[in-house]
């Protein structure tokens, strides 16, 4: 399994985010791509490759033109408010919800934080931008693999991707790797692609950006969004819009959930999109669904992630991999790179 990692994930590196009234350290940080590196080396996984350079035509084929210019520049907005605030991360505190307009282009930008998001445990910092746009790199280079003929590639992006919408951040996500990777499929000849996302949370960027399409299927195992993170989206109910009617399936599932009760979804969503005839697969791979995980509620164990990677290698379809939650840092590197070794 070639996989494609850039350093520059590390120049994210968010301070707090908001949980119950208080702003408490983040989950999502640098040390758990560096686990995943490091397990990747020890059972010598194959080639870890940078990404190649990708233009802002790639990013633009998902993201909306002005949520690219605001990413790209919030840092620098963010410091002309005041120079101090060089030492904090940005957070949104402010959103149109229900009855509000979004149609605008705000002049504040505490406006304009709360108009590209959907929640305050997304710390925007110095180092988001270039260390997302080289995630994102990571998971076209590994879509680009598959479409010169190898069988699989890993991205190990970070910041994670799954959460992020086509013009909005959250969820720790900024930019949707899972999705770059599949539009890039679908640009380089591949008819019908299939996402199967596996993070415990819900994949709501991903299904947004494809919902209404009958080109790529999106399939998601998660928490039940009765109780579990993103809340408002990843119901069963939800199965496309339009010409994507059909092509969109949620498998919420309850708190405690084990591997043997998992794994039945998985066949569920496996038997779907063979039916949708998926020429090529991307993998949403969050492994917080681990039992150890601290903000997430399943019950897998690390041996779990082996039948995983070894259920979905026989598909038998190209398969690029990217990195999304995982928060038991600890373990992160062992269970990501069990699906993988034993994909391979
Ligand atoms: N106290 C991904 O796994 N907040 N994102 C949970 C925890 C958001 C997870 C609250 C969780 C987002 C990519
Ligand atoms: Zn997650």
């Amino acid at each position: 399994m070639i996989t494609f990692y850039n350093s520059h994930h590390a120049l994210h590196q968010g301070q707090f985010e908001m949980y119950r009234g208080a702003l408490v350290p983040c989950h999502e940080v640098p040390a758990r791509a560096d686990h995943v590196l490091a397990e990747l080396k020890l059972r010598e996984l194959g080639e870890v490759l940078n990404p190649r350079p990708f233009g802002a035509e790639a990013l633009a084929s998902i993201h909306a033109p002005r949520y690219l210019a605001f990413l790209e520049t919030a840092w620098s907005q963010w410091l002309a408010l005041d120079p101090a605030n060089a030492a904090r991360d940005a957070l949104p505190s402010v959103w149109p919800t229900r009855s509000f307009r979004t149609d605008m282009k705000p002049d504040n930008f505490a406006a304009r934080m709360g108009l590209y998001s959907f929640d305050a445990g997304t710390p925007l910092t110095a180092g988001t931008w270039v260390a997302a746009r080289a995630g994102a790199e990571c998971a076209l280079s590994a879509a680009q693999h598959v479409v010169e003929g190898g069988r699989s590639a890993f991205a190990l992006s970070r910041p994670p991707g799954h959460h992020a919408g086509a013009d909005f951040f959250g969820g720790y996500c900024f930019l949707n790797n899972a999705a770059l990777a599949a539009q890039h499929l679908r640009n380089s000849g591949m008819e019908r692609v299939a996402v199967l996302d596996v993070d415990y949370h819900h994949g709501n960027g991903t299904q947004a950006i494809f919902y209404d399409r009958p080109d790529v299927f999106f399939a998601s195992l998660h928490g039940d969004p009765r109780t579990e993170y993103p809340f408002f989206l990843g119901y069963a109910d939800e199965t496309g819009h339009g010409a994507g009617e059909g092509a969109n399936l949620n498998l919420p599932m309850a708190r405690g959930t084990d591997y043997a009760q998992w794994s039945e979804a998985l066949e569920v969503a496996l038997a779907a999109i063979t039916r949708f005839g998926a020429q090529a697969l991307v993998v949403s791979l969050g492994v917080d669904t681990f039992a150890l995980d601290p903000i997430s509620g399943f019950a897998l164990q690390s041996e779990d992630y082996l039948r995983m990677g070894d259920r979905i290698a026989k598909l038998g379809l190209p398969t690029v991999l990217v990195f999304e939650g995982g928060y038991a840092v600890d373990a992160v590197g062992v269970n990501a790179v069990n699906v993988l070794q034993a994909f391979a």
